[in-house]
């Protein structure tokens, strides 16, 4: 049986789910983990919330709450929206766990004993209004790279780089520039693993070529040592005595975390947690602006520390959300919250819209209203709710909903047969290439035929031919059932159950969205609309909302 462990990125335990977070990341992994498990593959949707780096720090300080507290408040939270969209996590974790800094310690250990780490006595900025280091956010200034403003220390959100040294900087609480205090630091020897680098990057030929590309080129311009400590005390205690109380870089432990938490989840099933991770496909899903830390950090620590834990297999990369074509921004309140958009509509609507407009590439997306109110009412609703409706509606009100047998096929009969038959191989190829969308479209362009199917057979004038219009599209539902199900795992089982099949759309397997598999006699179950249109009055109140 083939294995997979699929992640996507770990959610900052700071502040809520937005439209932003689960367009490029969360749910393609859900779609992906319910297409492998579909086709019989033993995956396993494994993520936890990041508790963990000096933003959270400030926040929880901020609202006079313990670190501990708040990242509490916030693993939950997220655990809840992402459950509401049809997230499917097998386990939902967070790095501040026992388990995982227990994990981050020893994986330290063994860096250390095999030479990739080094101790160094450094210059780091200090406020002496507030009195401490200022690591990562805590200080803002200009990108030395691309020469952006207001950017963090830690990443220029711009050009996609971590500054050596951010220019002209402020602290991030006061405002005023910071002083420069000497403090002794570990630095993992990012230089150490230049030719494993490329030589993964060459290899893996399930990365994005684009992103790949990009990555040669950093590495071509000269990887620096990467500080994995902080001078705060939230974070996993660096394990040394000489360590006064510092802790690792966040970036250091969080996608430990994906490893730590995937051991904690199998173990306790009585599975070898380190056999089943190195025998699966691995996929980590991200969008575009962590490209650095997932295709250079992460892979150098794992051969760090000997491949005790395998490499990715694919780093799936996506491209931002952008709202009404503008940039989101949580602190100018340009978002949607993702709670906030499932009180309004079903999630399957949102999970439709945003696969659709989200290729498998780095490029932008852009959430429009007006384009999800057009996309639902005429592509969901008009074709795939109208299809499914059609048929089973018909069936049920002209011959009580019992499936009868088929004549003579004529040729558009046999077309329409060979569009189920050949519906899978195409699914799946889409599916395994991580092309979501054009898979997603590819169901539209089935429903779309059998909607004309349908209408070109007339079997409302119950003339010859109309047992097999019957029959075939009756069929047809079905294969939409099952394919749709990795997208729209709800509205699918809807129809799973006006199909009256046994069993969940769920369980069935992949492939056979292509059987023929509703034979003549069996009795469909009651029919009613699938979906509610969205109305127009009520996308103009969205928008006002938005100052639109
Ligand atoms: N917590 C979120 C982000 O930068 C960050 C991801 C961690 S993945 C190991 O998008
Ligand atoms: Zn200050």
């Amino acid at each position: 049986m083939k294995r997979a462990i699929v992640t996507s990125a770990l959610p900052y335990a700071n502040g809520e789910i937005h439209l932003g977070h689960v367009a490029s990341t969360y749910l393609p992994a859900d779609i992906t983990t319910r297409f492998l498990k579909a086709t019989g593959t033993e995956a396993y949707y494994v993520c936890a919330s990041d508790d963990y780096g000096t933003p959270i720090l400030i926040q929880a300080e901020k609202e006079k709450k313990t670190p501990e507290e708040y990242v509490k408040i916030w693993n939950k939270r997220d655990y809840e929206d992402f459950t509401s969209f049809g997230i499917g996590f097998d386990f939902f974790y967070r790095t501040s766990s026992p388990e995982n800094i227990s994990f981050v310690q020893d994986t330290f250990k063994k860096l250390l004993a095999n030479g990739h780490i080094y101790e160094q006595e450094i210059i780091q900025f200090y406020c002496k209004v507030d009195k401490k280091f200022l690591p990562d956010r805590y200080v803002i200034g200009r990108c030395p790279y691309c020469k952006a403003e207001d950017q963090y220390s830690d990443l220029c959100e711009k050009c996609g780089r971590v500054p050596q040294e951010i220019e002209d900087p402020k602290c991030s609480i006061c405002k005023n520039p910071p002083t420069k205090e000497k403090t002794k630091h570990y630095f993992f020897k990012l230089t150490n693993f230049v030719n494993e680098l490329n030589q993964w990057l060459e290899e893996d030929s399930h990365l994005q070529k684009d992103v790949k590309k990009y990555v040669q080129n950093w590495i071509k311009d000269g990887l620096v040592d990467w500080d994995i400590t902080r001078d705060i005390k939230w974070g996993v205690p660096i394990p040394l005595d000489g360590a006064r109380g510092q802790v690792f870089y966040g970036w250091f432990d969080n996608h430990l975390a994906y490893i730590s938490s995937a051991l904690k989840f199998l173990d306790e099933r009585g599975v070898d947690g380190k056999e089943f991770w190195n025998s699966a496909d691995i996929y980590h899903f991200i969008g575009k602006d962590i490209v650095y830390h997932h295709y250079l950090f992460l892979p150098a620590m794992r051969i760090g520390i000997k491949k005790e834990y395998k490499l990715p297999d694919y780093i799936p990369t996506r491209g931002h959300l952008m709202l009404q074509s503008k940039k989101i921004s949580k602190s100018r309140n340009w978002y949607i919250g993702l709670k906030d958009f499932l009180q309004i509509y079903p999630a399957d609507y949102l999970r439709f819209y945003l696969t659709l407009i989200t290729p498998y590439s780095q490029d932008d997306l852009n959430f429009d209203w007006d384009e999800f109110y057009a996309r639902i009412n005429s592509e969901l609703i008009g074709n795939v709710g109208n299809f499914v409706n059609r048929a089973l509606g018909f069936t049920k009100k002209t011959i009580g909903g019992i499936i009868p047998s088929m004549d003579d096929l004529d040729a558009a009969d046999k077309e329409a047969q060979n569009k189920i038959k050949n519906l899978a191989g195409e699914m799946t190829q889409l599916m395994e290439e991580n092309n979501l969308d054009r898979a997603l479209k590819k169901i539209l362009e089935f429903s779309a035929h059998f909607n004309q199917y349908f209408q070109k057979k007339e079997p409302w004038k119950g003339g010859r031919g109309t047992n097999n219009c019957i029959f075939i599209s009756v069929n047809a539902v079905r294969s939409i059932a099952i394919s749709l199900y990795p997208f729209l795992p709800d509205s699918s089982q809807k129809i799973w159950s006006q199909l009256n099949l046994r069993g969940k759309v769920s369980e069935q397997p992949w492939s056979s969205m292509s059987d023929i598999a509703i034979n003549q006699g069996h009795t469909l179950g009651e029919s009613s609309p699938l979906f509610k249109k969205v109305e127009a009055e009520d996308v103009k109140v969205h928008k006002s909302k938005l100052g639109q």
